[in-house]
């Protein structure tokens, strides 16, 4: 397709700064010359300045993985689109399953924090995706449904066409269970006409849309090549460069 897939590495909890920087430069000299993907690591907040810093003008993009959607204001522990900017990121990851879980996170929640990143100029990883039991109970599409009509609404078609989707399946997730090729590809396909339906042909083949969960070296090229998936967020396996490398090199 005419999109460029994206790999992006999820770093959650992990990393200290040495770490961090030690890994971006790395990175950075195993992926000279890669081309045809975009790369994106997301640290945790503490990391982001020093690896910006490691990472400018190598086209490697940094992101975030939450954001609070006020610019500035009594808020403690929140940080806002503005200071991720300011920091250097291009992206950051809204909506992940793990802060839905464990963080109180809700459809409104992500709602505001998508349009308030776009609004600074942040492209959002939007994370959708079901449960074991929402799965088994055979509402799959109704939640990942209700997940992006939610957390896409207000959106003009230009900024739907220009964010990029998560379907992380939430019982794939850090579990080394991933979802087979094809029923990744028909969530994300079943994802593409939503924004179809929703924001028109034009975002809806403009916007990319990723597969997470238990992504590998081993499974990263069947995946990859499926026509509606562009790319990957990948958690474990960014953790290291060999295996974040290998995922990168499958997406090309
Ligand atoms: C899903 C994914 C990254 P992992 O959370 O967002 O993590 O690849 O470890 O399943």
């Amino acid at each position: 397709s005419a999109r460029k897939p994206l790999i992006a590495g999820n770093w959650k909890m992990f990393k200290t700064v040495p770490e961090a920087v030690a890994f971006a430069q790395e990175l950075k000299t195993a992926v000279a010359g890669v081309d045809g993907v975009e790369i994106a690591v997301c640290p945790p907040f503490t990391a982001l300045v020093p690896v910006a810093e490691a990472l400018r003008g190598t086209g490697i993009a940094v992101g975030a993985q939450d954001v609070h959607w006020e610019e500035s204001g009594a808020f403690t522990g929140e940080v806002s689109p503005l200071m991720l900017k300011d920091a250097g990121c291009s992206y950051v990851i809204i909506g992940h399953s793990e802060r839905r879980q464990l963080f109180g996170e809700t459809d409104e929640k992500v709602n505001r924090k998508v349009r308030a990143a776009l609004a600074h100029g942040l492209t959002p990883i939007m994370c959708v995706g079901e449960t074991l039991e929402e799965r088994e109970a055979g509402v799959t599409e109704e939640v990942v449904r209700r997940q992006a009509e939610s957390g896409l609404a207000g959106l003009t078609p230009e900024q739907a066409g220009g964010l990029v989707i998560a379907y992380e399946p939430v019982w794939a997730i850090g579990t080394g269970k991933t979802a087979s090729e094809q029923d990744a590809q028909q969530m994300i396909g079943f994802i593409r006409g939503l924004v179809r339906d929703l924001y028109g042909a034009g975002a809806a083949g403009a916007m990319r849309i990723q597969y997470g969960g238990s992504v590998k070296p081993e499974n990263a090229a069947g995946l990859m090549a499926q026509p509606d998936i562009d790319g990957a967020l990948v958690g474990g396996a960014s953790l290291e460069v060999k295996s974040f490398v290998e995922i990168i090199k499958a997406a090309c």
